[in-house]
């Protein structure tokens, strides 16, 4: 597979000629290109401002209104990746904005979301009949096939970052969309519903697992940082990552949903991690301080809100002067049911 295709000769030549129109091609002559030695993704290492994105969408915000967009989002779309909408090579990357007053209406899909809250002093998002209120840093699952809307009832813009998995619903050829027809769905359950019954360590007598992706669909902020700061005291530093947690789905223990592996990690003042790469690209947000990642040779000072990439395969080094938090997802729970997850910690 390392070696070079053979050569071509004028026979062979003519031979792939005569066989292109029937609609075959020989395997010898794309092999290394089709099966690689190590991933070779068009992917780039990139990273967005917040600001230039925020600005952006303020733009937006006088151009057109989240209802008649449907959703009023700037897709982060990879440079290397140009005209395909995605930010890796198998997950979407945007930041939405909802103005106040605001509905972005009730339709449902075949790909996942997740949110992860950038900006809100109120904003809301509705799933299977009930809302959850948005904080900052909160993350929020819409699984597949849910109805979903959102709302902004406070005075203040909401911004969030939205992760889905279209590039893979693509790949597979599973897109299905419908709008609910209405803005918003009824709202059957009241707030904090889903917490109770799912994120308080219990589970309902006799619950049976229904879907792949979490019941809980609101993992506040306030919760996932304070085991980070409860488990800093143990000063359990792990050389790639400093403090990394992954979100679980309390059924199961499994990543939160079934596509998209999501996690947040605290890097403590003054930590430089050790040189890490693996196989699942993944989109980094800033939450708390700043720091310094250098993605592939790339430097990207990133500080709270910024986004940055890293590839599959490349090495990324975290480095901050503060304490740092960031919020990161991957196609990882995909790549682990296919037994192809790899990582590579140092230089090996
Ligand atoms: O909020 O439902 O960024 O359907 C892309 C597609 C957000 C959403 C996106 C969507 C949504």
């Amino acid at each position: 597979m390392s070696h070079a295709a053979p050569v071509n000769t004028e026979a062979r030549e003519a031979f792939y000629k005569a066989i292109d129109p029937e609609s075959m091609r020989a395997l010898w002559s794309v092999m290394g290109t089709i099966i690689t030695p190590e991933p070779r993704s068009g992917c780039q290492p990139v990273m967005w401002k917040y600001d230039t994105v925020r600005a952006r969408l303020m733009e937006a915000a006088g151009l057109i209104t989240a209802k008649e967009a449907e959703r009023r989002v700037l897709i982060l779309e990879n440079p290397g990746l140009k005209g395909t909408s995605k930010c890796t090579t198998s997950l979407y990357c945007g930041v939405q904005l909802v103005m106040p007053g605001e509905v972005a209406p009730a339709h449902r899909h075949t790909q996942s979301a997740l949110r992860f809250v950038l900006e809100a002093s109120g904003g809301h998002t509705a799933v299977g009949g009930e809302r959850t209120t948005m904080h900052y840093g909160d993350f929020v699952i819409t699984p597949n096939w849910q109805w979903h809307d959102h709302g902004n009832t406070s005075d203040d813009p909401v911004l969030w970052l939205d992760g889905l998995d279209i590039p893979l619903v693509q790949f597979l050829d599973a897109s299905f969309a419908e709008g609910f027809g209405d803005d918003e769905q009824p709202i059957t359950k009241p707030e904090g519903d889903a917490h109770a019954r799912y994120g308080a360590n219990m589970l309902p007598l006799g619950y049976e697992k229904v879907a792949t992706t979490s019941p809980i669909f609101n993992y506040p902020y306030e919760r996932s940082r304070e085991a980070l700061e409860q488990m800093r005291r143990m000063e359990e530093w792990d050389p790639c990552h400093g403090l990394k947690m992954r979100y679980t789905n309390p059924v199961d223990g499994g990543w939160a949903m079934p596509t998209i592996g999501t996690c947040l990690q605290l890097l403590p003042r003054g930590f430089k991690s050790a040189p890490y790469r693996s196989t699942d690209a993944t989109v980094f947000t800033g939450v708390e301080g700043r720091g310094r990642s250098t993605v592939d040779g790339q430097v990207f000072e990133w500080g709270p809100r910024d986004v940055f990439v890293v590839p599959s395969w490349k090495e990324v080094v975290h480095e901050v002067d503060e304490d740092a938090v960031l919020f990161s997802y991957s196609d990882r729970p995909v790549q682990e049911k296919c037994g192809l997850f790899r990582e590579r910690r140092g230089n090996s």
